[in-house]
């Protein structure tokens, strides 16, 4: 389980402020999930992801003092950049990586739910189905929904996927899930962080790529 487990993302103070230099390092860890399953079509999901943390970090390593949580690179973006904010910087690049990680997180979730297809119980397509659904779909124009469906074609059966999720190492699929359980609550309390955050500052867009 060493994706999910080195990964781990940092439990929150009650004020849910996030550490910028925590979520770099626990997210840093998520693209390299990518090499595991298989397809170039990948490739595509984990340099889009590569370049929004690439994007984050450097505006954090200019001034690492300033920009000590999240929310600090935000305001810190809606001052210096005023009428381009909040389509600009780090600002831009969180808003689109927190849509992939909510993505990851639903994925997660319904596979730990055991959500399935009984006709197909070794397919994940009904749990991509649904995280795409829910979290980037309505963000995609037509040319981005056809990579999606090049994506899905390349979708790992559930037990691969599990199995990579577990690094390759020989568990029992329980195990596996217990693990996903355990990730998916600081997980899914950053994400939902990050989301709050963006609309307390009223800085979600709502336009398709
Ligand atoms: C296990 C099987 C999983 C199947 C996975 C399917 C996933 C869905 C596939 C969707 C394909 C997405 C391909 C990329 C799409 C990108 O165009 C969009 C928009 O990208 C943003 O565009 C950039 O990220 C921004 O970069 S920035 O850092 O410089 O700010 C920026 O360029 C922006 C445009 O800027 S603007 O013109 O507005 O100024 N990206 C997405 O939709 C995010 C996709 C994330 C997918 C996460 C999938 C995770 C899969 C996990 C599997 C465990």
């Amino acid at each position: 389980m060493s994706i999910l487990l080195e990964g781990r993302f940092k439990e929150l103070p009650p004020d849910k402020s996030i550490d910028t230099k925590a979520f770099l390092d626990s997210v840093s860890r998520l693209p390299a999930f990518f090499d595991c399953l298989g397809s170039s079509v990948f490739s595509v999901i984990k340099s889009d992801i590569n370049g929004n943390i690439t994007k984050i970090r450097n505006v954090y390593e200019k001034d690492p003092a300033k920009h000590v949580t999240l929310r600090h690179i935000l305001e810190a973006e809606r001052e210096e950049h005023r009428g381009e904010w909040p389509k600009v910087g780090a600002t831009l690049a969180l808003m689109w990586l927190k849509r992939g990680l909510r993505f990851i997180q639903i994925l997660l979730q319904s596979l730990a739910d055991g959500e399935r297809d009984e006709n197909k119980p070794n397919y994940i397509h009904t749990n991509i189905k649904k995280a795409y659904e829910q979290a980037l779909k309505r963000y995609h124009g037509w040319v981005v929904q056809k990579v999606f469906q090049a994506a899905l074609l390349a979708a790992p059966y559930r037990s691969n996927f599990l199995k990579a999720l577990s690094n390759g190492e020989e568990t029992t699929e329980d195990d596996c899930l217990e693990k996903v359980r355990q990730f998916l609550v600081n997980y899914t309390a950053t994400v939902d962080a990050i989301y709050e955050m963006y609309t307390h500052l009223n800085a979600e867009l709502d336009y398709t790529v």
